[in-house]
């Protein structure tokens, strides 16, 4: 670690100010460019607590930069983790309300949720698929808190790697006999088609994403707990929208999931 806890605590409250007045921020590195990997989790981790003691519930995790389509977008490679805010869930068909977002993206993933919990070092596909519950279409919307939307690792992570809200489809999904790496995705914005994707997009395989995170946490002493959302990270690229769009991706075998923005 190189920062104190006194600046952990202020830039995580810096960063938590900014989404809830939907205000853009410079990034945090350009004044802690000698920050480290376990400051930008620390800070994260501080932003999720501070959310916790208000009541917040925190209602799953999300794995972010796994499919080349996102590396490509964002400029940075490495598969990154964040949590998901209970309080912005929404299920298909739901109208986002753009007022409190700065410069909202959408993103097709494919969500997991487990019936036992994984925790790493070793923790590999075969062992996912054993433990996976159900599978189920997600849509995340993304919101940096960073001018431009654009930033480096260390500064996305401690942004909760830009996680806003997500939207859950209604069909839940064993795994058996799914090909999840031939799951077709197809996103449409105002009926066009704005971007495709396959399950394979994310590291492979969906389920190597859940695997990854196990593992991550596993290094910080931490386990993905049994029953919450897993998603496993953009298979498209992320695709602007504002008031008045509407979403639709549509998930062989998983059904569509809808959203409008106002
Ligand atoms: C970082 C979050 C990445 C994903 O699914 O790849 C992410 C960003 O692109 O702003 O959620
Ligand atoms: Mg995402």
């Amino acid at each position: 670690m190189q920062l104190d806890q006194a600046t952990i605590a202020a830039l995580a409250e810096h960063l938590e100010n900014a989404e809830l007045n939907a205000t853009a921020v410079s990034k945090i590195t350009d004044k802690h460019p000698d920050m480290d990997w376990e400051d930008a989790y620390a800070i994260q981790d501080a932003i999720r607590a501070r959310k916790e003691q208000r009541g917040t519930p925190v209602s799953g995790l999300k794995m972010g930069l796994t499919s080349p389509a996102k590396i490509r977008q964002m400029g940075v490679k490495e598969p990154i983790y964040g949590f998901l805010n209970g309080l912005h869930a929404y299920r298909t068909g739901a109208t986002i309300d753009t007022s409190s977002l700065i410069h909202p993206k959408v993103e097709a993933e494919i969500g997991f949720v487990l019936n036992r919990p994984l925790k790493g070092p070793g923790c590999h596909i075969g062992e996912v698929l054993a433990a996976t519950d159900y599978v189920v279409a997600t849509v995340e919307v993304i919101d940096s808190r960073y001018e431009n939307f654009k930033f480096d690792l260390k500064s996305v992570i401690a942004d909760n790697t830009s996680a806003a809200r997500y939207v859950v489809g209604d069909q839940y999904r064993q795994v058996g006999g799914l090909d999840l790496r031939n799951l077709g995705i197809v996103l449409r914005k105002n009926g066009d088609v704005a971007t495709v994707a396959s399950g394979a997009a994310v590291l492979g395989h969906p389920a190597a994403s859940v695997a990854m995170l196990a593992n991550m946490l596993g290094a910080r002493g931490k386990e993905i707990p049994a029953g919450v959302l897993i998603m496993t990270g953009g298979a498209t690229e992320a695709i602007a929208v504002e008031k008045g769009d509407r979403i639709m991706v549509d998930y062989q075998w998983l059904g569509s999931v809808e959203m409008q923005f106002s």
